[in-house]
């Protein structure tokens, strides 16, 4: 790892560090993609999963937000579908639909037919390569994000075979099949697992764990599928790594029962959407708290944008923060509304120079 270059903006890290910075640091959750012209340009000529596995098209995919604005970090290009892909399941990119399973898992049967512990450093290498040639290329000016869907995301996708409204399908796994949920959850896990020591290993310098349809579950559900796997990953991947671990980070979409339980974990960043308050955002303070203007908010005009972005950062005063959106941008967000973003956090948190 030490022929990587030098960090000239390590703002997160050192904030992952519990060392003072200059400004809050700000990236944007799914920073790279269509809202951005020149990525539905290079999508003309690339399928999507032909850029996730051809480590100069992702390099070149991650670049392209970090040309355009003032970012303090970057995510590598990939999808949560990898995974599943990984366990020799097709999924492919269907363009206005997202993506789609060939063959959804539907009976505890069809466990049978996937490969549930298959070797992520062979079949997945392609990431880990991607990983190693971007954090090269960025040259040190943001530090480089590796990520994973959590099991349960990825289940709920395996089973419905795409986006759901309400997940009903893969709910009824959970309500019907136990036992084979379980299964399937925990190969899942030890695949994340292994998955994030290897982007580590690459050359990913914080991980995010995105549990996307938390919001599907009942605190139920949750405790008895879910927690205790996403507290698994964190604790064995900083156990794996020893004191290279990079700062790991937990996303459970809607999921605010949820994230008082990190409080409580190895994660050292828990990712907040936009519904949560202040109240609820200082019981997270032991942690780097990352979030949470609402991705719709970039429609309005650019003096309102301004002004959300000055109440969101109030509410995150005394709070290690880290700024994002509260999910993903949305392909129809115009590129310079999210510039007023970035600039205003900039701008109201910059400190005097001593
Ligand atoms: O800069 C970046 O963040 C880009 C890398 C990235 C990441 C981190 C992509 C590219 N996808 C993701 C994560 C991801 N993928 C999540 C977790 C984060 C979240 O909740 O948003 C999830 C749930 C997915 C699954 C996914 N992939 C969807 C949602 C499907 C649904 O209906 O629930 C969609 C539409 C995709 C496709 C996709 N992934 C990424 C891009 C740029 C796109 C657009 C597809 C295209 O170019 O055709």
């Amino acid at each position: 790892m030490s022929d990587f270059p030098v960090m000239t903006n390590d703002r997160i890290l050192r904030i992952c560090r519990g060392e003072e910075v200059d400004r809050t640091p700000i990236w944007i959750m799914r920073q790279a993609g269509r809202y951005l012209s020149e990525f539905r340009e290079y999508r003309k000529k690339h399928e999507f999963f032909e850029i996730c596995r051809n480590p100069e098209y992702a390099c070149e995919v991650t670049m392209q937000p970090l040309r355009r604005f003032d970012l303090d970090a970057s995510i590598i290009f990939s999808d949560i579908m990898v995974i599943p892909q990984a366990m020799e399941m097709e999924c492919v990119m269907i363009s206005g639909k997202g993506p789609t399973f060939t063959s959804p898992l539907d009976t505890p049967e069809d466990l049978d037919k996937i490969n549930l512990s298959p070797d992520v450093n062979k079949v997945l290498q392609y990431v880990f390569d991607a990983i190693t040639l971007t954090r090269k290329t960025i040259g040190g000016k943001q530090p480089l994000f590796g990520f994973v869907g959590a099991p349960w995301t990825l289940m709920a996708y395996m089973v419905e075979g795409g986006g759901s409204k309400t997940y009903s399908k893969a709910k009824k796994w959970l309500y019907q099949y136990p036992e084979a949920s379980e299964k399937l959850l925990d190969a899942l896990t030890t695949v994340c697992i292994d998955f994030l020591v290897g982007q580590a290993r690459a050359g990913a310098q914080v991980l995010q764990v995105f549990e996307s349809h938390a919001d599907a579950l009942s605190p139920e559900l949750f405790h008895k599928f879910t927690l205790k796997l996403l507290k698994r990953i964190a604790t064995e991947v900083k156990a794996k790594l020893g004191k290279d671990s990079p700062p790991v980070s937990i996303f459970c979409k809607g999921g605010h029962f949820m994230n008082n339980e990190f409080v409580k974990s190895e994660y050292d960043i828990i990712q907040v959407d936009w519904t949560i308050s202040r109240e609820q955002i200082l019981e997270l303070k032991s942690k780097v708290v990352q979030g949470n203007l609402d991705p719709c908010q970039l429609y309005a005009p650019k003096e309102e944008i301004e002004k959300a972005t000055r109440e969101m950062l109030k509410k995150f005063e005394g709070v290690r923060h880290i700024a994002n959106l509260g999910h993903g941008i949305y392909p129809d967000t115009d590129p310079d509304h999210l510039r007023t973003y970035i600039d205003t956090v900039h701008k109201e948190t910059q400190k005097a120079q001593a």
